[in-house]
C-alpha cells in the first residue's frame, strides 16, 4: 500500500491509498506517524469504520485515554468519547450569539490544555451528521508561529502566559463576547457539570513540539488570561493585553485554519500539541453525533501556578 497526501485548505492533508480495514503493519504505522508529525491534521475519507476499528486504528498513534467523566463514554466501548447534539444534554450546551441560538459551539482550544498536560491528539469519526453547520475547525500553531516577525518571536521567548479554567464563557478574557448571551442552563461553575476545578496554568509564549521540535505559538483563545509578570519582559499591562489580543487574532487567520465540513465515512486525526480546534455548533434540535478516541499525552507542556 502506498499513502498519498493532498493538502487541505491551508492546514493539514487529505490521505488517499489508505483503507482502515487493511492490517496496520509496522511500516504503515511508521508512515502514518511520520505524516501526522509533519502535517498535524490528517483527514481520511470514505472509511468503513466500526467502533472497534476506530479504537484499534487510534492505538497506532499511542495509548488511549479514557475520559474522566463516565457519562460521556460509550457504554459498550469506554475508549469512545461521545459528542452529541440534539440529545438530552443540549440545554447545557445552548447559548446565544448575536441573536442566534446555537448548541455545542466551542471556542478555539486544545483538549486538556487547562491541566498543563494536553492530550497527544484525538481522532474524530462522524456518526450522524447535520445537513449543514456542525463544522470542526483546526488551527496550526506551528504555521502561526513561523509567520510572526522576529521581534514578536524574541518577545515570546521572554514571557509566560497564564490560562484560567472557568465554566462561564463571559469570564474568558480573549474570546469574542460581542453579542454573546449564556443560555438559561449554561453551567456557572465546574461542579454544575460534575467537573473538577483546576488551578491556573502557565505556558511559555512559544514552546518546542516534543516530537518534531518545531516551534509552537503558545496562544489559544479559550481560558487565556494574562501575561505573567509582563514588566519583566519590558511590557506595561496595557501592552501585555494588546499583545495577547494581537496574537489571538493572528492564530485565527484563515491562512492557518481549516474548517472541516463532515461527510459520512470521514475520520480526522489531529495533533493536540500543535493544533487548536473549535466547533461551529448546530441549530437547536439538530442531530449531530461524533465519536472521539483520545491519545494520551505523556509530556507536561504547561506548569500549574
Ligand atoms: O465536535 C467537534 O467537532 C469537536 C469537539 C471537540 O472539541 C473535541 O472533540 O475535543
Ligand atoms: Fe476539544
Amino acid at each position: 500500500m502506498s499513502l498519498q497526501v493532498t493538502p487541505l485548505n491551508n492546514v493539514g492533508v487529505e490521505m488517499s491509498g489508505f483503507d482502515i480495514c487493511d492490517p496496520i503493519t509496522p511500516e504503515l504505522s511508521r508512515e502514518l506517524n511520520d505524516l501526522w508529525n509533519e502535517h498535524a491534521i490528517l483527514l481520511f475519507r470514505n472509511q468503513d469504520i466500526t467502533p472497534e476499528r476506530q479504537i484499534e486504528f487510534s492505538r497506532t498513534f499511542g495509548s488511549l485515554a479514557l475520559h474522566p467523566l463516565k457519562a460521556t463514554r460509550s457504554e459498550a466501548n469506554p475508549e469512545l468519547f461521545v459528542l452529541e447534539n440534539g440529545g438530552p444534554n443540549d440545554r447545557f450546551q445552548t447559548a446565544h450569539y448575536k441573536g442566534e441560538t446555537v448548541v455545542g459551539r466551542l471556542d478555539w482550544h486544545m483538549d486538556l490544555h487547562y491541566t498543563g498536560r494536553p492530550n497527544r491528539g484525538a481522532l474524530l469519526r462522524a456518526i450522524e451528521l447535520p445537513s449543514s453547520d456542525g463544522l470542526t475547525g483546526f488551527g496550526d500553531l506551528a504555521k502561526a508561529y513561523d509567520a510572526l516577525d522576529d521581534e514578536t518571536k524574541a518577545l515570546l521567548e521572554k514571557i509566560e502566559l497564564a490560562y484560567a479554567f472557568c465554566m462561564q464563557r463571559r469570564h474568558m478574557r480573549y474570546v469574542d463576547l460581542e453579542g454573546y448571551e449564556p443560555g438559561e442552563f449554561s453551567p456557572k461553575k465546574p461542579s454544575d457539570m460534575n467537573f473538577p476545578d483546576f488551578p491556573d496554568v502557565a505556558y511559555p509564549g512559544a514552546y518546542a513540539h516534543p516530537i518534531s521540535g518545531r516551534k509552537i505559538l503558545g496562544v489559544v483563545e479559550q481560558f487565556l488570561d494574562r501575561v505573567i509578570k509582563p514588566h519583566d519582559a519590558g511590557l506595561c499591562n496595557d501592552e501585555a493585553i494588546e499583545l495577547l489580543e494581537r496574537l489571538v487574532a493572528h492564530t485565527k487567520k484563515p491562512e492557518f485554519t481549516y474548517f472541516h465540513e463532515w461527510k459520512q465515512g470521514d475520520m480526522v486525526l489531529w495533533d493536540n500539541w500543535r493544533a487548536m480546534h473549535c466547533t461551529t455548533g448546530t441549530a437547536p434540535g439538530v442531530r449531530r453525533l461524533i465519536n472521539r478516541t483520545t491519545i494520551e499525552g505523556d509530556v507536561t507542556l504547561g506548569r500549574v501556578i
